[in-house]
């Protein structure tokens, strides 16, 4: 394996170089919000409610104001007359930055103070007097849609935030009608937190003089939320600078916009002064975008030999107190409706009714490409619920019902049309790589002395790269991604991305993929992004979107400048343009390779001597608008092990085998996929948010919201098949959530798996030992 740190060399697809951005990473040198400190620079702190659910009677801050070093405190009521108290959200809705009558979930901020110092602000916080009432809470989506609810919303009648559909209701109701078997689960995808290390925070420091507002955030989409901000306050939006500077993990909770990033730049323009404002952890926990919480009520129809002939879902989706999520525009439950899976399936009918609660906004968040986390996880746990029903393996059961090979591209029940895929290779690829009959054996005979295991598997399909502008857009702007590759004299490169990482390696894969076409070394390519002023316009990092539209807009581009370095090379060569063959970073006449021009040489002359007729310069830009989603998908395997005495499940080993089509770096799609493999365990043993029917949060921090560590984390067994995309112009496809999308139901699956014969259908995730212990218990298994 070539490791080279920092790389060097002309290293494209498939090369497994090491990251370029490790480098200043490893040495403690990055540069993330919070390390950046300008002169003059205050500290904003917020005060935040205590309550789900109440009206505010008084806010007095007499006492904090005498706090030594307080600036200014900030109300509601202050925002309000700047117009300033509600902003409009990605999907439509609109959110508090501060409330001006009533609070509407715990943890919610309420009064920000700005003092010269963070601990200042604090005391401050401690002193500021809010006198509320309490009102009627209502933490449970269920109850929050019944008519007599209390309502969350000063400014809605109902707590109903959308009924959404998709497919043939009546078509889907025959089939049912008329299947021999039909299996039916109710699922809950539980609250997650979205737990990456930095949390959120920003910095605003408006110029008086030129009028210029500059916001250091930790946004995932920082193009969009200059735009939004300019929208909302008037200010030009070339007088607004975002940067995303180094982010500590995004996951997809920073794509929100918090009230933070509104308040310190408001505070900033009234003080003139930079204002810098970091969550701590707890308030992180408490208040911050939220991931899944879907109450999913999932049925499958089938014929007697196993095959899948209708797929029916209804879901109650909670959104917390604002419709927060971050989808595109057209998608109220995300892309939910990839719910039919690996699966050639004739019928099928969604329904998603969204509930406003007194709980925290978000949705969508944690590498969930919009709502495919939840989808997954249903189609595949009801794959397996059917094959247990009907005594079937739940492997070959799979394989009977994939969508084959051949079909592809595949129009699916509810409009999507697949790119490319081989679900039954991928599969066996697996089931081979783990030993899955044998481990079968091994389980019954088990069986027979009272141990119990279970396999789980799951044969995920990933729908990634928003999007074809015809379908995609967030708040009008279509879901484009952009890159600016500009090559200097000397042949070295500085290229520019709408796109913003966080931690997935951009700054390594972005110069792998110009390298592989135009031959530059890896070292001699500079990748930039999160800088308004300067990065090309683009839609952000979020939903695997990066690889599937800025990646290719890097390839698009680079044959740009391909196409001009060739005009450029034959007029050094004194050839015709048709005859001139490019090779590894090489340009020569046709049968003649020795004599050549370097793209070093061409660049060169593309400012010192370019061809009449030809513009000086080489450079290319590209907006690129994919022409259909990627799709990719995998097949995991999980073996687990029960503990009869404490519930305890263990995980013995983990297969996945991913096709994320063409590879660009395949050290970093790995460490995308054993970290993503890592959240789905996560997800399925350990991670919830979970309130009380007040909507008080159970909890709070890390001690018991469980993650997990290098202790608890399997280690997991990989491989590929490769399905390139037919339509990206480098076969690739997205990677960075199939592995949370795809392995809870593994997990799951298995731990089902070994307790199917005791009567256990279905234990709701997080399967802490408790829970296995329960069912064991009331089977007299467990003492
Ligand atoms: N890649 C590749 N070959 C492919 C596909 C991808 O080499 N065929 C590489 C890409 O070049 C990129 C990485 O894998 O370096 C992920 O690419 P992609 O799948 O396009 O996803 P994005 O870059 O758009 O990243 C977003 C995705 C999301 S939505 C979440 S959530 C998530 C994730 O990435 N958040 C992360 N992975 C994360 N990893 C880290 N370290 N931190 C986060 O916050
Ligand atoms: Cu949905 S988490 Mo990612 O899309 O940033």
């Amino acid at each position: 394996m070539e490791e080279t740190l920092p790389p060097t060399g002309v290293h494209g697809m498939g090369h497994k170089i090491r990251r370029k951005e490790d480098v200043r990473f490893l040495m403690g040198k990055g540069t993330y919000v919070d390390d950046i400190k300008l002169p003059n620079m205050a500290y904003l702190v917020f005060v935040r409610s205590p309550y789900a659910h109440a009206k505010i009677k008084k806010i007095n801050v007499e006492k904090a104001k005498s706090i030594p070093g307080v600036i200014d405190i900030i109300t509601g009521e202050e925002l309000d007359k700047a117009g300033l108290a509600w902003i409009p959200t990605l999907m439509g809705d609109k959110m508090m930055v501060l409330p001006t009558d009533k609070v509407v979930f715990q943890g919610q901020e309420v009064v920000a103070i700005i003092a010269e110092d963070r601990y200042a602000a604090m005391d401050a916080a401690n002193q500021v007097e809010i006198e509320y009432e309490p009102l009627e809470p209502i933490a449970d989506p269920k109850k929050a849609l019944e008519p007599n609810s209390p309502i969350v919303r000063p400014d809605k009648k109902s707590n109903l935030v959308f009924r959404w559909e998709a497919g043939d209701k009546e078509a889907t109701d025959k089939v049912f009608k008329e299947a021999d078997i039909v299996v039916s689960q109710d699922f809950y995808y539980q609250r997650l937190h979205v737990a990456y290390m930095e949390p959120v925070g920003s910095i605003a420091h408006y110029d008086p003089v030129s009028g210029k507002l500059t916001l250091w955030m930790t946004t995932q989409a920082p193009h969009v939320v200059r735009t939004v901000f300019s929208l909302v306050t008037k200010i030009p939006e070339n007088k607004i600078r975002i940067v995303s500077p180094d982010i500590g993990g995004g996951f997809g909770g920073k794509v929100y916009v918090y009230p933070g990033y509104v308040v310190s730049a408001y505070a900033s323009i009234k003080l003139g002064r930079p204002v810098k404002w970091i969550n701590t952890r707890s308030e992180d926990m408490r208040s911050t975008a939220f991931a899944r919480d879907f109450h999913i009520h999932g049925e499958l129809a089938a014929k007697k030999d196993g095959i899948i002939v209708g797929l029916r879902i209804k879901v109650i989706s909670d959104h917390g107190a604002f419709y927060g999520d971050a989808n595109p525009s057209k998608f109220p439950a995300g892309l939910f409706s990839i719910c039919t899976g690996a699966y050639d399936i004739k019928a099928a009918y969604v329904e998603v009714t969204g509930a406003y609660t007194n709980k925290p906004a978000g949705g969508i968040a944690y590498r969930c490409s919009f709502r495919v986390t939840e989808a997954s996880y249903t189609i595949e746990r009801l794959v397996d619920t059917l094959a247990h029903e009907l005594g079937m393996d739940p492997a070959e059961l799979r394989l009977k019902n994939f969508i084959p090979s051949e079909k592809f591209p595949y129009r699916s029940a509810l409009g999507w049309t697949y790119d490319s895929g081989n679900y039954a290779s991928a599969l066996k690829k697996a089931m081979e790589k783990i030993g899955y009959y044998e481990l079968r054996k091994e389980q019954e005979e088990k069986k027979k002395k009272g141990e119990l295991m279970g396999i789980g598997i799951s044969t995920f399909v990933e729908i990634v790269g928003a999007g074809p502008a015809d379908l995609f857009d967030i708040v009008g702007i279509k879901m484009f991604d952009s890159a600016e590759i500009r090559i200097h004299p000397t042949g070295k490169v500085i290229a520019r991305f709408g796109t913003r990482a966080q931690g997935q390696g951009h700054e390594t894969t972005y110069a792998q993929i110009i390298s592989e076409i135009l031959g530059i070394p890896v070292e001699d390519i500079i990748v930039e992004e999160g800088d308004t002023d300067t990065c090309p316009y683009g839609l952000g990092t979020y939903a695997s979107r990066s690889t599937p539209t800025a990646g290719a807009a890097a390839a698009v581009a680079s044959r740009k400048i391909l196409d001009k370095a060739k005009k450029i090379a034959a007029h050094l060569l004194e050839a015709r343009e048709e005859d001139i063959v490019f090779e590894k970073g090489k340009f020569y006449v046709k049968g003649y390779p020795d004599k050549y021009k370097t793209i070093q040489d061409v660049a060169l002359a593309a400012y010192t001597n370019p061809p009449p007729n030809i513009e000086a310069g080489l450079e290319a830009v590209t907006y690129y608008n994919p022409p259909n989603m990627t799709f990719p998908f995998g097949a995991y395997i999980c073996v687990v092990d029960v503990d009869k005495g404490t519930g305890q499940v263990k995980v013995r080993r983990f297969v996945a085998v991913d096709d994320c089509g063409n590879i660009i770096n395949p050290v970093i799609v790995d460490g995308q996929i054993m970290g993503a493999l890592t959240m789905g365990f996560g997800t399925a043993f350990m991670e919830e948010i979970r309130y009380d029917e007040n909507g008080n949060i159970y909890g709070g921090s890390f001690a018991e919201y469980l993650i997990p560590t290098a202790v608890e984390t399997p280690r997991w067994e990989l491989d590929k098949t490769v399905t390139p995309s037919p339509h990206h112009p480098l076969g690739a496809k997205g990677v960075g959530e199939s592995a949370t999308v795809g392995s809870p139901a593994a997990f799951v699956n298995a731990v089902v798996d070994a307790l199917w014969d005791l009567g256990a259908k279905h234990i709701d995730m997080p399967i802490w030992p408790w829970k296995v212990w329960k069912v064991l218990k009331e089977k007299g298994m467990a003492s």
